[in-house]
């Protein structure tokens, strides 16, 4: 701001006029005295002021004193006050002289925002010394609204005008708006851009014509996915030429345009009546030109949203919610039938859903139902499954299991039937029966044993009677055993421990499923671990009080006609004497010229001994001999007392089988003897029923 001033300074410097440039900034108001004043001027004077106040205000000057030499026309000295080239006032005199001009009270109003006061005397020296003049101006507004208008340019507003301070402004009535140039006012189109869902159009000063040459433009403007209707109301017209082709929208016309389609002009006297534009964005021109009358137009529209085809229907299936039409944004879900699963190219999803889009379209094909199936069923160890109904493990197919007969049955003995359940497993339908197991038959042997003539030291076994029966062979030595699982065979300690050292399984070789020696050493079975009863202590051959051990195979055994386990004891079974129970092994036979080792495997049938009879059977022999061993409550004597019929050696370990009518049981385990068939000398059995707990805990833990 220092700055400036300083230029400005300078440059009045240089100048010699300096005192006419213009004001800086107009002035609200102001003060203009005669050079000296209130002292008298002095001749030949020529003073000027341009007065300036803010463009669209009046200046107003006042004189508060005038005093000058008055002359004719104030010839001589004056105060001339123009206002551009033309004069408004030119004064000399005081208020009260004959002669001259006074302004008086009078104030002098500008035309404009400028005034220009010039003040000049001549060389003559006055009689009486004049003053001059002092004056005040201030700036006021002018009502430019309510100046006469001149008369080429018409009213300054064409309908209603506003003064402002320094200006003016124009607007229009209701239903008309400011064209462009700021002063006429032509009737309103309304136009514009809707937007809203629903609303009013109507041409302008609708139903009364509107003035001529009319051009309006509306433009519809929704969401996508929504599509709008116009309603025409009936009083409808629109100026139309005749032409031979029917009414022809010449000079006035209402355009619809639609998106991707052509134009349609209407005109006429005819409503459209309801126009379905099946679009979101509709543009409306409506046009007359400076001839002709048009009444016009007035239309209701709405919105509503897009319509996808009906979904249809899934097979096994089903398409919730159902509706008579599907709209933009509705939704579908599709669910399948019970025992179904939803498909989708190929693919297996969890659940299904798609949306009505504002294309009309659904955003996902629906998909499909595929019956589930529950897979193979598990297969059966020792058994096998049948279909009862369905096919391919489809949904409610139902499934038989049973075992292999007559070598294996269900445990639980029931029947197993499994449907294919929703949830894609194989259930059971008895509650008992969760997961089938074929558990081996005990006991009884495809063949039966023949009826047996008493025959001096056995009759061979034909094939297959006595299935259970097994060969041994420690370090080369026979022993006897039985099978009583598919892993498990029960044998004598004796067998497996000899002077307290037990047997390394590699030692022993198991051999099963046939009668002939020749054919069964052919294809040995290995032992996996041995189990000598834990009070088993015969280091010297004579206590065989706990002779029982067991033996695991390497390999499990599966049952048929020739290998098949004999039941253990059950709770309760007892020794009845008398009772005749099947010895049988591979041991030595007695061919009338001397001992020999069997070939084929030999059987005898042997009554159960008295225990009070057999302890003095032994009594008696260990008067006769040293080394007997000693009768405990863990073993039970068989024997004929006339001999002959016996174990021996080689068959220690193997079976004394007792049937129960049903199953043969395994009551004994070939132990010892004094001799073998001899005359009132009965065989010594271990007492199987005395170990089930141990065998069965041995097995299970094992
Ligand atoms: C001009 O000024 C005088 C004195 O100040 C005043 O009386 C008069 O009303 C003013 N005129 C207008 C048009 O404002
Ligand atoms: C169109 O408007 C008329 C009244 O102007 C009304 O009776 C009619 O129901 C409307 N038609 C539709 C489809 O909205
Ligand atoms: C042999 O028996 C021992 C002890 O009973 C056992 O630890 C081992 O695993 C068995 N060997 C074989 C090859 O099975
Ligand atoms: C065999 O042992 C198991 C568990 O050790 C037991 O549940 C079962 O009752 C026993 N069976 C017999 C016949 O002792
Ligand atoms: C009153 C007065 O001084 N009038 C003079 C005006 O000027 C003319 C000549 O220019 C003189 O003659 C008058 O005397």
């Amino acid at each position: 701001m220092w700055w400036t001033t300083c230029i400005i300074w300078v440059l009045c410097v240089s100048l010699s006029e300096c005192r006419r440039l213009p004001e800086e900034k107009p002035q609200m108001h102001g003060e203009v005295q005669s050079p000296s004043y209130p002292q008298p001027y002095a001749p030949n004077l020529q003073e000027q002021w341009d007065l300036s106040v803010p463009e669209g205000y009046q200046i107003n000057l006042t004189f508060t004193h005038l005093d000058i030499e008055a002359s004719a026309d104030c010839h001589n000295d004056s105060l001339t006050v123009l206002y551009d080239e033309k004069l408004l006032g030119k004064f000399c005199g005081h208020e009260n002289s004959a002669e001259g001009h006074h302004p008086g009270n009078q104030p002098i109003l500008s035309p404009g925002n400028r005034l220009t006061l010039i003040f000049q005397s001549d060389d003559s020296n006055p009689e009486r010394q004049n003053l001059g003049f002092t004056a005040q101006y201030q700036a006021i507004d002018i009502d430019e609204c309510s100046a006469q208008p001149a008369e080429s340019s018409g009213p300054l507003c064409s309908q209603i005008c506003l003064n402002t301070l320094g200006s003016y402004l124009c607007s229009c009535q209701h239903g008309y708006e400011l064209r462009s140039d700021q002063r006429t006012c032509v009737l309103s189109c309304n136009g514009g851009t809707f937007s809203e869902p629903e609303g009013h159009l109507f041409s302008p000063g609708y139903p009364t014509p509107p003035p001529h040459a009319v051009s309006c433009q509306y433009v519809i403007s929704v969401e996508s996915g929504f599509m709008v209707s116009l309603n025409f109301s009936d009083n409808f017209h629109i100026e139309s030429v005749d032409s031979e082709q029917g009414p022809d929208c010449l000079h006035h016309w209402l355009q619809i345009t639609i998106a991707d389609r052509e134009p349609v002009k209407v005109c006429g006297g005819t409503s459209p009546g309801l126009v379905e534009t099946n679009s979101n964005i509709v543009k409306l021109d409506y046009h007359t030109d400076d001839y002709g009358q048009s009444r016009g137009w007035s239309l209701d529209y709405n919105t509503h949203r897009v319509k996808c085809p009906l979904p249809g229907a899934v097979v096994n299936g089903r398409v919730t919610p159902i509706l008579t039409e599907y709209l933009y944004r509705d939704y579908i879900s599709v669910r399948c039938d019970v025992g179904y699963k939803l498909m989708t190219d190929g693919q297996e999803i969890n659940s299904f859903s798609t949306m009505c889009q504002n294309t009309g379209q659904w955003h996902l094909p629906l998909p499909e139902c595929h019956i589930i199936d529950c897979g193979e069923p598990e297969p059966l160890q020792n058994g096998g499954v049948t279909f009862l109904s369905g096919i391919e493990n489809q949904y409610l197919s139902v499934v038989q299991y049973h075992c292999n007969e007559p070598f294996y049955s269900l445990l639980g003995g029931l029947t197993a039937t499994f449907t294919c359940e929703a949830d894609r497993r194989w259930r059971s339908n008895n509650e008992i029966v969760l997961h089938p197991t074929c558990i081996p038959v005990c006991g009884k042997p495809v063949e039966p044993l023949p009826h047996v003539q008493r025959i001096f030291g056995g009759y061979d076994a034909p094939e297959n009677t006595i299935p259970w029966q097994v060969l041994l062979t420690v370090s080369g030595d026979r022993g006897g055993g039985m099978v009583i699982a598919d892993r498990w065979i029960l044998t004598a300690a004796h067998v497996l421990q000899q002077k307290g050292i037990t047997a390394t399984n590699a030692t022993i070789e198991v051999y099963l499923g046939g009668i002939d020696v020749h054919l069964l050493l052919k294809s040995p079975m290995r032992a996996s671990s041995v189990y000598i009863h834990p009070d088993y202590n015969n280091p010297n051959s004579i206590d065989y009080n706990h002779d029982i051990a067991l033996i695991k195979l390497q390999d499990q055994l599966t049952f048929g006609p020739s290998v098949m386990p004999i039941c253990l004891p059950a709770e309760d079974a007892t020794y009845i004497t008398n009772t005749a129970g099947v010895v049988s092994g591979f041991g030595q036979i007695d061919s009338g010229q001397g001992r020999l080792s069997t070939n084929t495997l030999k059987f005898v049938e042997l009554p159960v001994v008295d225990q009070e009879r057999c302890h003095t059977s032994m009594n008696e022999a260990k008067t006769r001999r040293s080394n007997v061993p000693d009768l405990t409550d863990n073993m039970f004597c068989a024997g004929r007392p006339e001999g002959g019929k016996d174990s021996c050696q080689g068959d220690s370990g193997g079976p004394f089988a007792l049937w129960n009518g049903k199953q043969y049981w395994a009551g004994g385990i070939v132990s010892w003897g004094v001799g073998c068939g001899l005359k009132g000398v009965y065989g010594a059995y271990t007492k199987v029923t005395n170990y089930v707990g141990w065998i069965n805990k041995t097995m299970h833990e094992n």
